[in-house]
């Protein structure tokens, strides 16, 4: 069976926008997965501590074989691969990989939530969203278009929109 699924990505040390483009070819390499839309790439005034760098974001849509729990571990592989820095909560991130969405489904356990908490609230999860695909149901009852009326963008600027 296929799935669609959306990972949002986001860097902000150590060269972010190569972190970013290179981990879209990585999502094309997990086994059993293809990248089948890359959002615009943005720049993000940081969430959280603000004596960081501004951050890289976009997002990918993914169809996979993968189960959200595998594919959950190969996104942790490749971040893996990407870091450098020991990670402090809410600080600076050479590579993050989130799970956004999987088809339709709703998943609460420790290690994985879906829809991702931050899908509802985040400009820099939800204006790349906007870019694939502003019509996607949710599981939160509402399309990406319908989620993204209140969310504000000052922060963010489109940075590369040539994909
Ligand atoms: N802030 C922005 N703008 N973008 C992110 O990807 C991001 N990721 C995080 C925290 C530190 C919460 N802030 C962020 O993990």
């Amino acid at each position: 069976m296929l799935h669609t699924a959306f990972v949002a990505l986001g860097s902000n040390l150590e060269e972010p926008l190569l972190q970013v483009r290179s981990a879209f070819d990585e999502l094309n390499s997990i086994p059993e997965t293809t990248l089948i839309k890359k959002s615009g790439i943005y720049r993000s005034v940081p969430m959280g501590p603000q004596d960081q760098p501004d951050f890289i974001n976009a997002v990918a849509q993914i169809s996979t074989e993968l189960s959200p729990f595998e594919l959950l571990k190969e996104l942790q592989k490749i971040e893996n691969n990407h870091k450098r820095v020991r990670k402090i909560h809410w600080g600076p991130r050479t590579l993050d990989l989130d799970l956004i969405l999987y088809d339709q489904e709703i998943i609460n356990t420790e290690i994985l939530t879906v829809p991702h908490p931050g899908l509802a609230l985040r400009s820099f999860v939800l204006k790349p969203m906007m870019d694939i695909n502003p019509k996607l149901a949710t599981p939160l009852n509402k399309t990406i278009e319908e989620l993204f009326i209140n969310i504000d963008c000052s922060d963010l600027k489109i940075i590369d929109n040539d994909l």
